[in-house]
């Protein structure tokens, strides 16, 4: 089980209060399609997906990734508890939309990668083992009740 100190806390808020959840969500999202396209199969019904350029600019690209991120949010205000926040959003992830656990390893080090691009300074070695640790929490939690 991953354990959240004080500092990793401090450091996982600080920057979360800078993310616009509509414009890194939907970065994340748009990145994860480009750089691994089998990731596309989950999301057939989003219209064009047919380049790098169209992806980025797919509103339904961006609409979901927000979605992500807003579930990635509500997750940290209850940080310690992981498994339980994501009980219900594994279940859908395996039993209904069949996406294999190793997905949400990827999307985290994507997000890692966007956070950096935005962060600048701020993200420090400390600050990306924080972020590191809370992406492989919610990775975990997510595959939790697979099957
Ligand atoms: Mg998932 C739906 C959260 C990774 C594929 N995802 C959803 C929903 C949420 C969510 C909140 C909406 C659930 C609902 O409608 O009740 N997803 C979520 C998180 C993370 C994640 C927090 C990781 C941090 N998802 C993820 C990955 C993939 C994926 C890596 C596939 C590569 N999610 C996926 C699909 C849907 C959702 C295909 C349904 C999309 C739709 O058609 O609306």
């Amino acid at each position: 089980m991953v354990h959240f100190t004080a500092e990793d806390k401090a450091a996982i808020t600080s920057l979360w209060r800078k993310v616009n959840v509509e414009e890194t969500g939907g970065e994340t999202l748009g990145r994860l399609l480009v750089v691994y396209p089998w990731t596309q199969r989950f999301f057939d019904n989003f219209g064009n997906l047919s380049s790098a350029s169209a992806i980025m600019g797919n509103p339904k690209v961006k609409a979901h990734g927000k979605k992500v991120l807003t579930s990635l949010g509500q997750a940290l205000k209850k940080i310690d508890d992981l498994k339980s926040i994501f009980a219900q959003l594994s279940e859908l992830h395996c039993d209904k939309l069949h996406v294999d656990p190793e997905n949400f390893k990827l999307l985290g080090n994507i997000l890692l990668i966007v956070l950096a691009k935005h962060a600048g300074e701020e993200f420090t070695p400390e600050v990306q083992a924080s972020w590191q640790k809370l992406m492989a929490g919610v990775a975990n939690a997510l595959a939790y009740k697979y099957h």
